[in-house]
């Protein structure tokens, strides 16, 4: 069984704003103090795994020895079958140093130049990191498929060239309430909030 969540605040370890705000936003109901790890000056650890699920865990664990409390880590991507799974654990990295992801974009639809399968998905391992160095994790996924050029300024990253499954908008259009609902996070965090979040009185 996996271990419960049983303080009041939690250290969410992203330096990213679009994923902070998210997050703050999906542990809204929960009444669970949110810090965010640029905030408290926690360092930016390098993501040296080879899979979603341990850069999760390398980042939640670093930033619970670091302050002592608790720690909430998103490793995210999105995963395009006809690129051999790229740009995947490199996502961040393909906006290069100055996080630049109508670059990162260009360069996903420059590399599926002739190829005609457009299938995309988005994926997302939280984990929940103890200052023990116990460590609880969970992966979602959104699919759908991709569309050039970009369209839409809202939400972050790769949003605007990713319509998900059932849909026309691509994440970048659509309200941030109705993403939040069905995003790749979503579907992780709903997993983590059923296995670590359950109140005393729930069960
Ligand atoms: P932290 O490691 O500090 O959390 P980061 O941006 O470096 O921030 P990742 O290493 O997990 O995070 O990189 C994930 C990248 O994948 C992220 O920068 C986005 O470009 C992209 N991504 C993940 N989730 C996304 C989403 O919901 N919408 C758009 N792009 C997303």
């Amino acid at each position: 069984m996996a271990r419960r969540f049983a303080g009041e605040r939690l250290v969410v370890a992203t330096h990213n704003p679009g994923k902070l705000a998210e997050i703050a936003e999906l542990l809204r109901p929960f009444e669970i103090g949110v810090a965010g790890a640029g905030v408290l000056g926690l360092p930016e650890p390098e993501e040296t795994g080879a899979s979603f699920e341990a850069n999760a865990e390398l980042k939640a664990r670093a930033a619970a020895q670091a302050s002592g409390l608790p720690a909430l880590a998103d490793d995210s991507g999105l995963v395009v079958p006809a690129l051999d799974g790229a740009p995947g654990i490199h996502s961040a990295r393909w906006a290069r140093a100055g996080r630049d992801f109508a670059r990162a974009m260009a360069e996903v639809e420059a590399r599926l130049a002739g190829k005609s399968d457009r299938r995309a998905s988005f994926v997302a391992c939280l984990t929940l990191a103890w200052p023990d160095g116990h460590v609880e994790s969970f992966r979602g996924e959104a699919r759908g498929h991709l569309v050039f050029p970009p369209r839409g300024t809202r939400g972050f990253g790769y949003d605007p060239i990713f319509v998900p499954e059932g849909g026309s908008e691509t994440f970048g259009e659509m309200d941030p309430a109705r993403k939040h609902a069905i995003s790749h996070r979503a579907d992780a965090f709903g997993k983590l909030a059923a296995a670590c979040f359950v109140r005393e009185t729930d069960t």
